[in-house]
């Protein structure tokens, strides 16, 4: 990702803009010692500063558009214990923003600003899921009380649209974590055995990253052997796999806090039985017929409505229901969800989609009664064409899988 990116996206967000409208995001909460810094993902989408003590502010009036942000200052007797601090013209080098002042300047600077605008967005709101203990909600809060005039609003709402259309400097990293997780994967496929835990699975992959440089999960893997598949959100990933049994495994590598998503289900002994094939088969017919309604045009809610519909007849054929509305019972999430620097990334769900959107395809049946949990999950790029599935190299054709995971 170059400056370049960032300047270009907040040139975007300024046509997004009213006039006397102020835009301030907060970096994370600097990290306990056992956790890497995680910035949040707005201000690293606008800035690309991955360092706590950052805050971002962009202002516009009349024609005059404002950007400035502030790092932390140096202090030399911590130096010894932290490392030097990021220079100034570090800042401005990442993120191509020219004025940058320090953290410690932030009230006097912003007065004015917050005296002026009328309405500011902010990226952190009483629903933050960890407000109580956010530094920055509580700034937000005291805010709010010494300006009561401003409006508050969520950044996430006009950011959104933004976000959702990927440029190429996105879809670069999204295709770098996709790639590195397709090599994880496979190396899962061809050296698992029954008698393994899930976790030395999780180790497979996790070392594939590590070894080539991607060193953070987009999200908890979920590594499901047998009726484990079957739970949605299993993570505990501690089970022995047993011999014969399908193994589903939901992981991502990030790229550059751009975060990958793939699913694939394999038969660990190498060879699928019949009801196993038979599941698979539908799945994957599913998810093919999904991924080929993928086009500019289409809304996310006509994928739902059409893979309820398909699976609800597979369900059927496979004797597990013989009303079509009963297809929650083996099938109960959403079909695709947008993808970026969050895994469920900003986007509606049930939006129309446009080039340059990245979403998933992941349709799944779940049947816990013969332990036995299918899901098959692509990541896939809107185009003028239609789409393009960037995880079109990650083998899914039983013949492949049956193939690399008996050794041939
Ligand atoms: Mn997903």
């Amino acid at each position: 990702m170059k400056k370049e990116d960032f300047i270009e996206r907040r040139k975007k967000l300024f046509e997004k803009m009213n006039d006397n409208e102020l835009v301030i995001l907060l970096s994370r909460e600097e990290s306990e010692l056992y956790l890497r810094f995680n910035q949040d993902k707005n201000l690293f989408y606008m800035t690309g500063l991955e360092t706590p003590k950052t805050v971002l502010v962009m202002f516009k009036k009349g024609e005059i558009e404002t950007t400035f942000a502030f790092i932390e200052r140096n202090v030399p007797e911590r130096v010894v214990w932290y490392g030097e601090k990021m220079k100034k013209s570090e800042a401005t080098e990442i993120s191509g923003i020219e004025t940058i002042y320090f953290y410690d300047e932030l009230n006097a600077v912003l007065h004015y600003y917050l005296s002026v605008a009328e309405n500011v967005y902010v990226n952190y709101e009483t629903s933050e899921p960890f407000a109580s203990k956010s530094n920055a909600l509580v700034y937000i809060n005291e805010l709010r009380n010494n300006y009561p005039n401003l409006k508050f609003k969520q950044f996430n709402k006009i950011i959104s649209s933004l976000r959702s259309v990927k440029d190429d400097s996105e879809i670069e990293e999204l295709q770098k974590a996709i790639d590195i997780t397709g090599a994880g994967i496979e190396r899962i496929m061809k050296d698992s055995k029954p008698g393994m835990y899930e976790y030395q699975l999780e180790s497979m992959l996790y070392d594939t990253m590590l070894s080539n440089g991607y060193r953070e999960w987009g999200f908890t893997p979920i590594i499901a052997q047998g009726k484990n598949a079957a739970t949605l959100h299993y993570s505990a990933n501690n089970t022995l796999i047993e011999e014969n049994k399908l193994v589903l495994l939901d992981v991502g590598a990030s790229s550059s806090n751009y975060s990958a998503d793939i699913s694939r289900t394999f038969p660990v002994t190498g060879k699928f039985t019949e009801r196993q094939k038979d599941v698979y088969s539908a799945v994957l017919f599913v998810q093919k017929t999904i991924i080929n309604m993928v086009k500019p045009g289409i809304s996310m809610k006509e994928l739902n409505e059409e893979t309820a519909k398909l699976i609800s007849k597979e369900l059927i054929k496979l004797g597990l229901i013989t009303d079509e509305k009963d297809y929650k019972k083996y099938y109960m999430h959403s079909v695709s969800h947008h993808l970026g620097l969050d895994t469920h990334d900003l986007g509606s769900r049930t939006s129309v989609l446009e080039v340059g959107n990245v979403i998933t395809v992941e349709p799944g049946i779940y049947i816990p009664e013969e332990e036995i949990g299918v899901r098959i999950e692509d990541d896939v790029l809107v185009t003028e064409a239609g789409h393009t599935v960037l995880s079109e190299s990650i083998p899914k054709e039983i013949e492949d899988l049956e193939n690399l995971a008996s050794g041939k």
